[in-house]
Parts: C-alpha cells; sequence; structure tokens
C-alpha cells in the first residue's frame, strides 16, 4: 500500500541530491560574488576618500598676478566661501590694484566676506556682535559700521553671488574674515598674499 509512495521517493532521490548539490554550488557562487562587490567599492571608496584628501591638502598655485587690474579693468578675483573656510585659503593681490571680487556662498549656512585691516576687522566684529542674539551659529545680523570704516563687506545666504569692486591699499595688511557668530573660531579666517611692486 505504500509501495508507490515509497518508490517514488526512491525515482526522486538521485534528482533530489543533484539538485541540493547543484544549488548549493550554485549559492556558494552567488554568495562570494557580494564579498568582491563589496571589497571592491570599499577600496574605491578609500581611493577617493585618499584623492580628496589630497586634493584639499593641496594649496592652490598664485594666480598669474602679470596684468594687475585698474579702476576701468579691475581683474577679477574668485572667492568661495564654505562652513566654514574661504576658497582659495589665501587671496593673491598687487598692491594698488583693483579687482573685483566675486565671491559666491558654496555653504548651508549665512557667511560673511569682510576684507580689510585690523581696524576694518575689529569694525565688523563689533557691528555683529551688537547686532546679533548671543546664540552661537545665529542668522546674518542687520550690521553696520561706521562711513569711511573702509575695506569691503559682502554678506551672503547659502547659494547666493555677488561682485563687489575693490582698491587694493598701497600698504599695510589686509585680512580675510567672517565674522558671524561662531565661524571665526571655526576657521573662517583667509590669508591676503600682497605683493608690492
Ligand atoms: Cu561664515
Amino acid at each position: 500500500m505504500g509501495s508507490p509512495s515509497q518508490s517514488s521517493r526512491r525515482a526522486g532521490a538521485p534528482e533530489d541530491f543533484d539538485a541540493e548539490r547543484a544549488s548549493s554550488d550554485g549559492a556558494r557562487r552567488i554568495s562570494r560574488a557580494p564579498i568582491f562587490v563589496l571589497l571592491g567599492g570599499l577600496a574605491l571608496a578609500f581611493a577617493l576618500v585618499y584623492a580628496g584628501a589630497q586634493l584639499a591638502a593641496r594649496t592652490a598655485p598664485p594666480p598669474d598676478l602679470s596684468s594687475p587690474g585698474t579702476a576701468d579693468h579691475p581683474r577679477p578675483v574668485n572667492v568661495l566661501m564654505h562652513d566654514y573656510s574661504f576658497n582659495p585659503r589665501t587671496v593673491y593681490l598687487v598692491a594698488g590694484e583693483t579687482v573685483r571680487f566675486q565671491i559666491i556662498n558654496a555653504g548651508l549656512v549665512d557667511h560673511e566676506f569682510v576684507i580689510g585691516d585690523d581696524d576694518v576687522q575689529r569694525a565688523w566684529a563689533e557691528a555683529n556682535a551688537a547686532a546679533t542674539p548671543p546664540a552661537a551659529f545665529a542668522t546674518s545680523p542687520p550690521a553696520s559700521v561706521r562711513p569711511g570704516t573702509g575695506g569691503a563687506r559682502v554678506l551672503l545666504q547659502p547659494g547666493q553671488a555677488h561682485s563687489v569692486v575693490y582698491a587694493v591699499p598701497h600698504g599695510g595688511r589686509l585680512q580675510l574674515m567672517c565674522h558671524l557668530p561662531g565661524h571665526l573660531e571655526r576657521g573662517m579666517v583667509g590669508r591676503v598674499a600682497i605683493e608690492v611692486r
């Protein structure tokens, strides 16, 4: 009575075995593939991170200063503002030339571009502190300094761009800073190298 099921089980046994072995071989072949993909992906990720770090660490070469800007033809100087740094880290200018700073806020928060000597920087630092509620990383304050302070200041929201013409003084030490609350402490200061001819 039980013979049909017995015989069918016996008949099916070799097939079942083959199928099992085949599927386990297939499973083994398939299960290795994600590991190679994962290892390859990790290697690529590390390579990209390493390349990115190398690029970030490399300082941009000084620009061509053979043709200083004039009042009629200001020399364009591009500056990107990030959270919380200026790019390039060093702005190269020629004493007495006129430049047009083309500034883009590429960050996710407001940033301020202030170029000028110590007096200019102090004036904007005080103006921002006076106008800003005492909260770290507060949004842009409606700050102002007394006329004739000198320097140049541009306040930009994320994604905004603005250009400003600036006459580089013949002497003195200039700096580039963002005085929005907490930004200077996070390293948002740029060098200004002035070539005197
Ligand atoms: Cu800033």
